[in-house]
């Protein structure tokens, strides 16, 4: 569980510089890694960290959605500065203003509800507590309706939830990740053909080893779930084994960097543990000391010790 929380924070602080970039070239991306300030994180590991919190406290898998939005809310309202997507920011205004987070969330976008990729960012912490691959995608998508009431703003925390289960579940497993099997295992349990498409897709992209740009011109690396959850999955399917080789993957195209990089760095990080994390980088963590108190909690109360 560190491991998945340290990922996220590393993909997300790294990333964070790069949002919005063309293209992140490789020597760029050394020179952030040899730097020595501190990791910044954004909205993504601050709303992470809350999830995880959350679900360490309710032993097992207990997830009381009218207390997180309260929780989101109040993570926000700390720290408004972190860089949150505009709809989340709203929710959390709305609902620290009485308005329940059913009511506030399907206010935004002219009643459409958000398909930004702000539920799957912050949902892989679900993948510690879940009793098995749909129940984790329903606590997923609970998790994300609190702020994203579009169906594919809640398929995206579903497939991060899932790929973060199965990443986890891997852990002792065989050493060769299966990319085939993964993708069919996700596809079983979020029935959306848009989704199947991309992921399709994505592994098309795996087997012929597309380099991060062409990933992301065939998948999308925009703000929204749809254009992004798959990016971040092809990023770690492609360096299972390599933490930061997936983050660095992830942040290779450009886009929405820090939360692609979050996404990816989740899961690498659960399937790898945390001592694969480049020391270094870890030590310059921002949210180092809190993310290892959290996942602390979490592993006294969750089933992956
Ligand atoms: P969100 O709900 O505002 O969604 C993100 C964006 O997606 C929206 O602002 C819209 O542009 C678009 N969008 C979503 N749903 C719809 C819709 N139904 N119709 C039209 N457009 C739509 O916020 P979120 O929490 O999902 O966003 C997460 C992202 O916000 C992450 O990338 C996170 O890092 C952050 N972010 C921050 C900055 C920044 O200012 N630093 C920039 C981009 C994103
Ligand atoms: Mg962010
Ligand atoms: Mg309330
Ligand atoms: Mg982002």
């Amino acid at each position: 569980m560190l491991g998945l929380l340290l990922g996220t924070a590393l993909g997300d602080a790294l990333g964070a510089s790069f949002e919005g970039s063309q293209a992140v070239p490789a020597r760029t991306l050394d020179a952030a890694e040899r730097a020595d300030e501190t990791l910044v994180h954004t909205d993504d590991t601050a709303l992470t960290l809350v999830l995880a919190e959350h679900l360490a406290a309710r032993d097992p898998a207990g997830l009381d959605e009218d207390v997180l939005a309260d929780e989101f809310a109040a993570v926000w309202q700390k720290e408004p500065w972190r860089g949150y997507g505009p709809g989340a920011a709203q929710v959390f205004e709305l609902t620290g203003g009485g308005m329940s987070w059913q009511q506030a969330a399907v206010s935004l976008f002219g009643g459409a509800g958000s398909y930004g990729n702000g539920g799957a960012m912050r949902v892989a912490p679900v993948a510690a507590v879940g009793n098995g691959p749909h129940h984790v995608a329903e606590l997923g998508r609970r998790t994300a309706a609190i702020t994203h009431a579009h169906e594919h703003g809640q398929h995206g925390a579903e497939v991060q939830a899932l790929a973060a289960y199965l990443a986890l579940e891997r852990e002792s497993a065989p050493r060769v990740l299966d990319i085939d099997q993964f993708r069919h295992d996700l596809t079983r349990v979020v029935r959306c053909r848009a989704w199947h498409e991309k992921l399709d897709r994505m592994s098309e992209l795996v087997r012929t080893g597309a380099d991060p740009q062409h990933a992301a011109h065939a998948l999308g690396n925009d703000i929204t779930a749809l254009g992004s959850v798959p990016m971040a999955v092809m990023s770690f399917v492609s360096n299972p084994d390599e933490p930061i080789a997936a983050i660095r993957y992830a942040i290779g195209a450009g886009g929405d960097t820090d939360t692609i990089a979050a996404m990816a760095g989740a899961l690498a990080g659960a399937r790898n543990g945390a001592a694969t994390l480049p020391e270094r980088l870890v030590a310059r963590l921002e949210v180092g000391d809190h993310a290892r108190e959290v996942a602390r909690q979490l592993a006294t109360a969750g089933n992956t010790g």
